[in-house]
């Protein structure tokens, strides 16, 4: 397919950036949009606003395609990849891509498709996208589709590249010319269908995971309680063919898995029970940490304690909504001195430091948050500077006392 036409792609974050690089490397002229003006200032001196392995690459060759800029402009295709976090009520809150929208709306052409790859609930393409681009534009025959994405932040140039995608449209053409554009870079199958479906998919992804975790934290009590070893016990029972129990953790973290299930939650309260339930276990996860942590800390007086890790999983650099700060609340509320350490997070709510060994000084208990694997190269020299040099840990669900 010749790569004659525009695409504006507004939102340059986590997916929206590579979206916009791989479609310019793969040859068509892109406008990238952010209302983030230090965002776009730094895209233009060629420096990343965060970090995911090979994408400095991918933005060098994308570059001479690629044109940042602060407004939406005339284009061919608009692809909106903006946030759509929820509100205090744990409802969807739609306004990036509403704005997004209304800028499309200014600079609309007849016969333009729209992308929308932004995670929404059931309907909102439909019911809330397509009035607002067509308004004052009723005679104009518009093309809407929505490609949610499917990548993994720490992955997501390989998983943008290789993963199946569902594309749905608001009619078979709209699906039919998304996914022209998508196959310039995405090798995996890409699968039509209507865009209440793939809204629809898109959550129940995600919330199949978040139900999966919620197992395993509920497993990790289970286990603490008959003084099993919950990691040992799910390795073996994930060797049943039709089993994957996912991992126990802190609580599940980052803008995608602990918020796309309430997308589904508020649309049909009644009909979500065991979702809203794992939602509420995961939740749960940080005061289950604290009261483990009081239990190590017994006896000891004004406690301090270190959090390794803030990041909301392994390896990136993104601590959104990450289970680490509630811990760190609750700590602060028992008094206990809290020191923080983490190898890539910048401009964290808290003071942090990125020097281990500072980290570690005179403190108590260090408290594994993030498995970053900076952590995994560790070794028990690294922490002999703590306060009472004795490091309790749990092994095989038994508490041990190392001296
Ligand atoms: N976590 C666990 N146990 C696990 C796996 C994850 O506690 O076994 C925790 C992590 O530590 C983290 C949180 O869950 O705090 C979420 O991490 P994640 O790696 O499960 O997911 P995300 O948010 O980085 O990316 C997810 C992915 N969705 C699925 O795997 C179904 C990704 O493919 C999506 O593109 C992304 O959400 C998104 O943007 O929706």
């Amino acid at each position: 397919m010749k790569k004659d036409k525009k695409i504006c792609v507004i939102g340059l974050g986590y997916i929206g950036l590579p979206t916009a690089c791989y479609l310019a490397s793969s040859g068509y002229q892109v406008i990238g949009v952010d209302i983030n003006k230090k965002k776009i200032e730094s895209l233009v001196k060629s420096k990343l606003p965060f970090f995911e392995p090979g994408l400095g690459k991918l933005f060098k060759t994308a570059r001479k395609n690629l044109e940042i800029s602060l407004k939406s402009q005339k284009a061919d295709i608009f692809i909106i990849s903006v946030p759509t976090p929820i509100t205090s009520k744990k409802k969807a809150d739609l306004k990036f891509v509403i704005q997004a929208a209304k800028d499309i709306n200014k600079v609309l052409n007849n016969g333009n498709l729209v992308i929308l790859e932004s995670t929404v609930p059931p309907g909102t393409v439909e019911k809330v996208v397509l009035p607002i681009l067509l308004k004052g534009h009723k005679n104009f025959k518009i093309y809407l589709s929505h490609a949610p994405e499917r990548a993994i932040p720490g992955n997501t140039l390989l998983e943008m590249k290789n993963n199946d995608r569902i594309i749905g449209g608001i009619d078979k053409k709209s699906a039919f010319l998304a996914k022209q554009i998508y196959s310039s870079f995405v090798k995996g199958d890409i699968c039509l269908t209507d865009a209440t479906t793939a809204e629809f998919v898109k959550l129940i992804e995600n919330t199949f995971r978040d139900i999966n975790i919620a197992f395993a934290n509920e497993l990790a009590k289970l286990s603490d309680k008959i003084d099993v070893n919950v990691w040992e016990a799910i390795k073996l029972a994930n060797l049943h063919p039709r089993v994957n129990i996912h991992s126990p953790g802190p609580g599940v973290g980052g803008h995608c898995i602990g918020v796309v299930p309430w997308f589904l939650i508020n649309t049909r309260p009644n009909d979500t029970q065991a979702i809203k339930l794992a939602r509420q276990i995961n939740d749960s996860m940080p005061a289950y940490v604290i009261k483990y942590i009081s239990l190590m800390l017994k006896g000891i007086k004004n406690p301090r304690i270190t959090i390794l890790g803030v990041a909301y999983k392994a390896n990136v650099d993104d601590w959104r909504e990450t289970p680490a700060l509630q811990i760190i609340k609750l700590a602060k509320n028992k008094k206990w001195q809290v020191k923080i350490h983490d190898p890539l997070v910048k401009n964290f709510p808290y003071s942090i430091t990125t020097d281990f060994n500072k980290a570690t000084e005179d403190s108590d208990c260090l408290v594994l948050i993030t498995n970053h694997n900076f952590y995994k190269k560790i070794n028990p020299e690294q922490i002999r500077n703590m306060r009472v040099g004795i490091l309790l840990i749990k092994k095989n669900g038994r508490k041990q006392v190392l001296k």
